[in-house]
């Protein structure tokens, strides 16, 4: 609704934006107010007269100033987000407050623009990311080159972000990729065995010991009879959860040092690590604990009713510190990974059942550790448990049953601290460092803020709704700033909206997914802005203050990126040279602005070409393309960078590579040929 500049400065002057407008108030110019009434009017004068030109309401002018960053103050965007960029395959890079995209970052996917699997040597970290024994793939098809990316996970130290890593796990194929922070590459795809699929299974414990990852749909046992499992379905398949220990060095998955807990054939969804006083534990939500699987064109329900019967799924709760000692001595390898079976698990008091309402999505973790935040999307509340009242059950054996595997379930009026009704569909919840829990409610389409109990708040204050937002419209994930680590910092919220009617120009018959940036300063919780993204759905994203990330601004001289380390076959200037060795020709090219060189290659038909590229500038984003028409190559080098492009000269002609990125005034003539004869 637009307000006359009368209105505008009257309407606005006790609020925040009396302050803004009425600082400019001496700057008055010329129109009266009268001339614009929204659309076309001339944008000049104070900014009462813009806003009233551009049909805008006081809030709205003083959302935009709490979100602008203006050109030449990047550092107004105090922290980053890390979106995962779903069924593309990649990771998005966003600021916050501005929500404006930085980097789209290849993963899974090929990424032209990147020269992300075009040719370079990044190729075979996408090819190691599909051979993993246990990663069933086509022999026609060898390599994956898509991915359902989902939850980004950064790496901590003592329960707080590091910006050092970040994980993010391929929904689709039971994969997981590791990102360096230091230049926002993938340095690693691993297929981790006995996993098909993967979903919200994706933490780092609070020391970067390991990176968790689960099983969505259960894994079909090796030997299991394939026609018949479904049927057969208890005996035929396991969930496993997985710890990847990570190299404190690197970051990458030591494999070696990596094991699994084997599951009941459930379906696990979300998890989050224990931390300060529930260190030392992961916890996981499941769904299906019916075990239903379909076949609505046989005489069964569907699975969306099949696995909506029982009134309770089961929250599992797994001691990983204990099971890091006895996978030393009491576990199986199977594909390769080492796998405590499910009886070990029971035996060794590993594993347990919390009983949670039916379809559960969400578990999170408060940041002091003790309260385990679920949301049952078919139930109004979040059920608020814990992990002190576990543990005691626990140390108590207060078990109110065993599952049919053997695993005991905890005592739900034992562990249960509190439950708030939030509205309907409750998913995922984020936290402040006040002791608020923040819920998305998809069905709702809102956000429910609600207190956590003691030390944060005590008696009738403890447990209570708080506010509620409107958000436009199923929300699916939110983020609080740094909002899953013991240190959250409050301020923001982003919600992950998967429909967006109405909200943005129309683009066709898909909407994009709309991002709202919610303030959270105020008395009320109060939506800031829209942000469509111009891609797949995101379903998680982590936040992280900007100051922690420390990267590089251009690479030590010769650096590969897959290894971080300066290459030996980088060149300096002057010691270009070609190298023929047979039909093997090795070629020792630098980039600078604004040539290749050497610049002409003549090659004979069949020879074996090994191009070593570096980018010899040190000046920051002094970035080279490297492309060549018709075979599908094409690489980028940030300054100081290496790469190396393997290919064979199987066809004939004259192909003139060029430099895809606009690095100089004669960028243009940053080509050469390449004659194959
Ligand atoms: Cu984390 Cu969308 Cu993969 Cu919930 S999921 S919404
Ligand atoms: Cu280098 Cu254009």
């Amino acid at each position: 609704m637009a307000v006359s500049r009368r209105e505008f400065i009257a309407g606005s002057a006790s609020g925040a934006a009396g302050l803004v407008v009425g600082g400019v108030l001496g700057k008055v110019v010329a129109g009266d107010g009268d001339g614009g009434g929204g659309g076309g009017g001339a944008l000049s004068g104070d900014v009462g007269s813009i806003a009233e030109a551009r049909g805008l309401t006081p809030a709205e002018v003083v959302q935009a100033v709490k979100t602008v960053v203006p050109p030449g103050k990047p550092e107004l965007d105090e922290f980053y987000i890390l979106a995962s960029g779903g069924h593309s395959g990649q990771m998005l890079v966003m600021g916050v407050p501005s929500m404006k995209i930085k980097k789209v970052i290849g993963v899974f996917t090929p990424e032209s623009w990147q020269g992300w699997g075009f040719g370079t040597d990044s190729g075979d970290i996408i090819r190691a990311g599909t051979t993993a024994e246990g990663g069933p793939v086509s022999p026609a098809q060898p390599t994956l080159t898509w991915a359902d990316t989902h939850h980004p996970a950064i790496s901590e130290t003592n329960g707080e972000y590091d910006g050092r890593w970040v994980y993010i796990n391929d929904r689709a194929n039971g994969r997981i990729a590791m990102v360096d922070l230091r230049d926002f590459k993938t340095k690693q795809i691993y297929d981790i065995p006995n996993l098909l699929s993967s979903h919200g299974g994706v933490f780092v414990t609070p020391n970067s010991e390991y990176v968790h990852i689960s099983t969505k749909t259960p894994t079909l046992i090796a030997g299991a009879d394939v026609a018949t499992s479904l049927e057969n379905f208890a005996d035929s398949y396991r969930g496993y959860s997985t710890f990847l220990a990570i190299d404190p060095t690197t970051g990458k998955f030591d494999v070696a040092r990596s094991f699994q807990v084997e599951l009941p054939p459930y379906t696990q969804d979300l998890a989050d690590a224990g931390k300060l006083v529930s260190d030392g534990w992961v916890f996981i939500n499941s769904y299906n604990s019916e075990m239903s699987w379909g076949g609505n064109m046989e005489g069964n329900p569907p699975i969306e009713v099949g696995a909506s019967a029982g009134d309770y799924d089961y929250m599992h709760a797994i001691n990983w510190k204990k099971a890091e000692q006895v996978v030393q001595s009491r576990s199986t390898v199977i594909n390769g990974m080492r796998v405590i079976p499910l009886d070990v698990a029971v035996e060794e008091g590993i594993l347990y059942l919390v009983p949670e309402p039916r379809s559960p999505h969400g578990v999170d973790v408060s940041p002091d550790g003790n309260y385990l935040c679920v949301g049952g999307k078919l139930d109004p509340h979040v059920t608020i448990y814990s992990f002190e009242q576990f543990q005691a059950a626990v140390d108590a054996e207060d078990f109110e049953d065993h599952d049919q595997f053997g695993v005991p379930i905890i005592n739900f009026d034992s562990v249960v601290a509190g439950r708030v009704e939030v509205g309907a569909g409750p998913l995922h919840t984020q936290f402040d460092a006040e002791g608020h829990g923040y819920i998305s409610l998809f069905i709702e389409s809102a956000v429910a803020k609600f207190s956590l109990g003691a030390p944060y708040f005590e008696g009738d204050q403890a447990f209570q709704l708080v506010d509620k937002v409107p958000v436009h419209y199923n929300i699916g994930h939110l983020v609080t700033m740094e909002g899953d680590t013991t240190k959250p910092q409050g301020k923001y919220l982003v919600a992950l909206n998967k429909w967006s009617i109405d909200r943005h120009s129309a683009v066709g018959t898909l909407n994009p997914q709309n991002f709202q940036l919610v303030d959270l300063d105020g008395e009320a919780m109060e939506v800031l802005s829209d942000t469509p993204i111009g891609m797949a759905e995101p379903h998680y994203v982590q936040a992280i203050r900007a100051d922690r990330i420390n990267a590089w601004h251009v690479y030590p001289p010769g650096t590969n990126p897959t290894t971080m380390e300066p290459d030996s076959n980088a060149v300096v200037q002057g010691e270009e040279r070609i190298e023929r060795n047979g039909d093997q020709v090795d070629v020792f090219m630098s980039l600078t602005r604004s040539q290749f060189k050497p610049d002409v290659l003549r090659l004979n038909k069949g020879d074996h070409v090994t191009l070593h590229l570096t980018n010899i500038e040190s000046t920051p984003d002094a970035t080279h393309g490297f492309a060549i028409p018709r075979y599908n190559i094409s690489a980028s080098l940030d300054p100081g960078e290496y790469t190396r492009i393997d290919f064979v000269a199987d066809v004939e002609g004259a192909f003139a590579m060029y430099c895809t990125e606009f690095c100089s005034a004669l960028h243009l003539e940053m080509q050469g040929w390449i004659l194959v004869s």
